[in-house]
């Protein structure tokens, strides 16, 4: 009979770490990770048997849930046609047109496959567009594995202790300026220390990857009018964030337009899919027009843009952010209690949520950092025993999906409290 442990086994003699992505290693709360048999909804059935409710959503993909039946009809469908053509085809114009009319900053967008690649081509296309080297960026805030972004970074690489990974060239790591969150006086300063050479400034507008806290009140604002004032591009980072806290991500909701976007994850409907956009002017530089380089063989490939346009156009029809909000709220309430009693730190938006194990306030990654991540791998494991899947790390962020029932929710809020006993 195979079982989790046997497979994990044979996973670590091929794969690094037993895993093709850190975070799922479970390095971060102890123990071995589980093997997915199946997903349907609000659920994940083990190899070994359990039936867990999952919080996860495979780290944002899921907001419908698992295999919605409307994605999985467009999967099969785009496949009797064909799996890949690298010729253009109507669903990426489809597609390029549904993002564009939702993202607020968005003229034009192209398709990569993955976050990473995302961020990777806004950075280069920033510093083709400003002929300048320098990218800011904030601690605790993880844009993929891009050897420029991999500095001070969040999520796994936080995880695991090494902040600025292994394999970066000094001269990659130095054109890279690290800043804390929410301060705005450290990016005045920075500006005033690299006249005239800052190509672009980068962030979740929602940081999301060292555990989840929100921009203080004109935080964002104040950062599009620096970059406005040194001609310097503004890039959002909405892989996580876009289409997930508003229709129009993070940059609808706080009513600030960045030059760039990079968005991912929702838009694949579990495919790999991502993308970037953002004022023409910028975009318009990118080959075959421009002369900054960037391609992709399976970019825009048609089962998977039938599977990102199916989900986003399903999460529009039931208007999904609207009953995610109230998910959301429901299930802070529940808990509410529990956690002023114990001092602990739940930060919300929107289906986006955290239970840091400190007291607070946690507004950047030095204040969450100061989490107790052995009480959280505790509450973690207590949980999972408990039918509760929740992302195996204290600096990562926890997903309600639209599939998410009343019931799940009570359910969740009650396993919460025994685990937090
Ligand atoms: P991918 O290359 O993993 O598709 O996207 C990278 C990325 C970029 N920007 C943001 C804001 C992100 O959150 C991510 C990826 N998020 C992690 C979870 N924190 C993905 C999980 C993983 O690395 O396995």
């Amino acid at each position: 009979m195979t079982s989790s442990a046997s497979l994990f086994a044979r996973a670590r003699t091929r794969i690094p770490g037993g895993v093709n992505s850190p975070v799922r290693a479970f390095r971060g709360v102890g123990g071995e990770p589980f093997f997915v048999d199946r997903a349907k909804g609000s659920r994940l059935w083990t190899i070994d048997g359990r039936e867990l409710i999952d919080y996860v959503g495979t780290w944002g993909p899921a907001i419908l849930g698992h295999a919605p039946q409307v994605v999985i009809d467009a999967i099969v469908e785009a496949a009797k046609q064909g799996a890949s053509f690298g010729v253009p085809n109507p669903f990426e114009v489809e597609m390029a047109e549904l993002i564009c009319a939702w993202v607020p900053s968005l003229e034009k967008v192209r398709m990569v496959n993955s976050g990473t690649e995302a961020t990777m081509s806004c950075i280069r296309l920033a510093r083709g567009f400003t002929k300048r080297d320098k990218i800011i960026k904030f601690s605790g805030c993880y844009h993929g594995h891009v050897d420029s972004l991999l500095v001070n970074a969040g999520s796994g690489a936080l995880t695991h202790g090494c902040p600025d990974s292994a394999g970066i060239p000094y001269s990659f790591a130095d054109q890279t300026v690290v800043l804390p969150f929410n301060n705005i006086e450290t990016v005045r300063a920075a500006f005033q220390q690299n006249p005239g050479d800052v190509a672009a400034v980068i962030l979740e507008p929602v940081p999301a990857n060292a555990g989840l806290f929100l921009p203080r009140e004109n935080f964002l604002q104040e950062l599009r009018a620096l970059c406005t004032e040194h001609n310097t591009v503004l890039i959002f980072d909405e892989v996580m964030t876009g289409f997930r806290v508003a229709r129009g991500g993070a940059q609808q909701l706080y009513g600030v337009l960045p030059d760039l976007t990079a968005l991912g994850k929702i838009i694949g409907g579990g495919l790999p899919v991502g993308a970037f956009g953002g004022r023409a002017e910028i975009m318009d530089q990118l080959s075959p027009d421009g002369a900054v380089y960037q391609a992709g063989t399976l970019s825009g490939n048609p089962i998977a843009m039938a599977a990102g346009l199916a989900q986003l156009r399903e999460l529009g029809r039931i208007d999904g952010w609207k009953s995610l909000e109230e998910s959301g709220a429901r299930l802070g309430a529940a808990i509410g209690e529990v956690l002023v009693k114990q001092q602990l730190t739940f930060h919300r938006i929107g289906s986006m949520f955290c239970l840091f194990f400190t007291p607070g306030p946690v507004f950047d990654l030095a204040s969450a950092q100061r989490s107790d991540t052995k009480r959280f791998a505790r509450f973690f494991h207590r949980c999972l025993e408990r039918g509760l899947y929740f992302p195996p790390s204290q600096f990562e962020t926890a997903f309600i999906s639209t599939a998410h029932t009343n019931g799940d929710i009570e359910d969740t809020a009650r396993i919460m409290r025994e685990a937090l006993r």
